[in-house]
């Protein structure tokens, strides 16, 4: 069994995660992952006080879209559902799964942090200047997918963005804490 993630950076929202790379029920006779939402527990934090998290509203297998033709697994939140807190994703050591244990990770969303520091999740006047410094506005010059300035996931890093870092200002006394997984 192989499990990775790939969520790119987590700017903005959060709200979609990408569970990668599940060869479950794989083999010459079952080419097919299955997983629904009572195979998961999904929690947030701040950690240690986990709570159940909000329900998402689908999860979807994306057969063959993982590495090396394994499926992929979707998770889809409703918008703003999952923000400025961390998010603990346990896939179940089940009989749908067939994993040996449970397979824990972990994302942490600091709506507006440009990731510029790496002790601290502090959403400060540094994140707007870096959005403003790193202008992609029209489409001959868009943002890529991991640019880590466009906290709305618009595609275009332009004055929004500025504007998102500087209404959701945080300091090391309300920042997301960095967390060390166990
Ligand atoms: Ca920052
Ligand atoms: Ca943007």
């Amino acid at each position: 069994m192989h499990a990775e993630v790939s969520l790119g950076v987590l700017s903005a929202g959060s709200h979609t995660l990408k569970i990668g790379a599940y060869n479950n029920k794989k083999d010459h006779y079952l080419e097919a992952t299955e997983m629904i939402i009572a195979d998961l527990k999904i929690a947030t934090g701040p950690p240690p006080y986990w709570a159940a998290a909000a329900a998402p509203t689908s999860v979807t297998v994306r057969r063959g879209a993982g590495v090396g033709g394994s499926d992929r697994v979707t998770v889809i939140w409703a918008d703003g559902d999952i923000q400025k807190q961390w998010l603990q994703v346990t896939v179940k050591a089940n009989l749908a799964t067939l994993l040996a244990n449970p397979d824990m990770f972990y994302f942490g969303n600091a709506v507006g942090d440009s990731g510029n520091s790496t002790t601290d999740t502090a959403v400060t006047t540094m994140d707007a200047m870096r959005a403003r410094l790193d202008p992609h506005k029209s489409l001959l010059n868009p943002a890529d997918i991991e640019n880590p300035q466009d906290y709305n996931r618009s595609g275009v890093v332009s004055t929004m963005d500025e504007m998102i870092a500087r209404l959701n200002n945080t300091t090391m006394l309300n920042d997301l804490n960095l967390i060390t997984a166990p």
